[in-house]
């Protein structure tokens, strides 16, 4: 087999970038580790910033975003038991973030490759890469007790966190990590939300909380809890009291429970390799950056990458110019570590720190205090949140 760009990996980033490589007529394939079904289990991001929305329609796979997704035009911060609207809308000149989930997205992305009738290879055993150094790289993979293999231009590493791509070039990367002292629970529920308007983001003396949605319908939940906590130890009640205790009283006693259809723990990590290209290889999304989802930033600095990505190999082949190619990790990493910067803060400022004590609660509660009444500080955190400039 040959095409012009192999794509390791089915999540967001592998799938908008074939999609946006399609429109330019650039010819791809994507290897899949998982089946379809696996990656659309995946329960995980919820919020899209415009530059996102935008991409997605781009590729002519906005309309169900469109019809079913719910623009927030405030996220909201609850401390000291009490409720702080921050009118992102206002404070951007009109921008506004999107809810709409991962696992729809994804959905979208994989009908639109499917009817454009492009090849995905699901269940791709033993996937490895070569000779990504010189002009005629190659990914080799097991599927069906068979080796297989595909001669390509380029290889786009689009496989998440714990892919073999990043894993491949190891030793030519310099990694930048932090990893927090705790973990998010979440529950996903078919319950109205208890804010259908904002994000809710709530800091106490117990520990961070968040209130988010996927549907008028289907509302998804997080505690912060500790990082060795299993979910058998949570059981629904147990999460709803403790959710209920981290926010003002009369959030705390509008929330609808019931029955949880996903519970989850997620570690908490902010991880940058660099740099995110090596010869013809390049590295997208959570292959080559984590960030902890307080800023829900992962999904959106995955679909910043396969734009750059996109831009620069359709550049390469309608106009055999090497400059996008060239510049391709540090026009990236300049976005990456400015989301970075605003996760691991926004993380810092609403999380309980083990070793922190009282004094590190009372500055949080300071910060969170100027910040509601400060408008330079409201509009950084806004400015940020809606997502910066592609
Ligand atoms: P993914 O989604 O991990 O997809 C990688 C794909 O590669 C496959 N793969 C391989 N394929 C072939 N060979 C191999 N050796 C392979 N190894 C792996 C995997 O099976 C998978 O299908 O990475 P991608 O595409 O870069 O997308 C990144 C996003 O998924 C991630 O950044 C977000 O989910 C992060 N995130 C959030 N981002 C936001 O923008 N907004 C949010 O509100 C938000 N909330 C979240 C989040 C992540 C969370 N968790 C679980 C970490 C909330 C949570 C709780
Ligand atoms: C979500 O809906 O899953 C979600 C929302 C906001 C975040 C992280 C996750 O910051």
């Amino acid at each position: 087999m040959r095409t012009q760009v192999a794509i390791i990996g089915a999540g967001p980033s592998g799938l908008l970038l074939g999609q946006l490589l399609a429109k330019a007529g650039v010819d791809n394939i994507i290897i899949e580790r998982q089946t379809g079904d696996y990656v659309l289990g995946r329960i995980r991001a919820g919020i899209l910033e415009q530059v996102t929305v935008d991409l997605l329609d781009e590729v002519g796979v906005g309309a169900r975003l469109h019809a079913e997704g719910t623009v927030h035009h405030a996220i909201e911060l609850v401390f000291d038991a009490t409720r702080h609207p921050i009118a992102i809308d206002e404070l951007t000149g009109g921008k506004t973030v999107t809810a709409y989930g991962q696992t729809e997205l994804t959905r979208d992305l994989m009908e639109a490759r499917a009817a454009a009738g492009l090849t995905t290879i699901y269940s791709a055993d033993e996937v490895s890469l070569h000779d990504f150094d010189g002009a005629n790289p190659r990914v080799r993979y097991r599927k069906d007790d068979q080796e297989h293999e595909i001669a390509c231009d380029f290889i786009a590493g689009c496989d998440g966190f714990h892919g073999v791509s990043r894993a491949t070039v190891k030793d030519s990367i310099t990694e930048y990590e932090r990893v927090y002292p705790f973990g998010w629970l979440g529950v996903l529920s078919d319950t109205p939300p208890v804010s259908p308007h904002a994000i809710v983001y709530g800091n106490s003396p117990r520990g961070f909380s968040l209130c988010s949605m996927r549907s008028l319908t289907r509302s998804r939940y997080y505690v912060q809890c500790p990082m060795d906590d299993k979910v058998e130890d949570w059981s629904d009640q147990r999460f709803w009291d403790e959710l209920r205790r981290r926010l003002d009283p009369e959030l705390a006693e509008r929330i609808v429970t019931g029955p949880s259809i996903e519970k989850s723990i997620a570690p908490l990590r902010s991880f940058v390799a660099e740099p995110m290209r090596f010869g013809r290889l390049f590295l997208a999304g959570d292959a080559a950056h984590i960030v902890p989802p307080t800023g829900a930033k992962g999904l959106n600095l995955a679909a910043s990458d396969v734009k750059y990505l996109s831009t620069a190999l359709i550049e390469h082949f309608q106009e055999k110019s090497a400059a996008g190619i060239d510049s391709y990790s540090a026009r990236c990493l300049r976005r990456v570590w400015k989301a970075e910067r605003f996760s691991w803060w926004l993380t810092s400022l609403m999380h309980k720190f083990p070793d922190d004590g009282g004094f590190g609660q009372k500055i949080q509660e300071a910060e969170l205090d100027y910040l509601v009444h400060s408008r330079a500080m409201s509009t950084a955190l806004a400015e940020n949140y809606v997502g910066l400039p592609l």
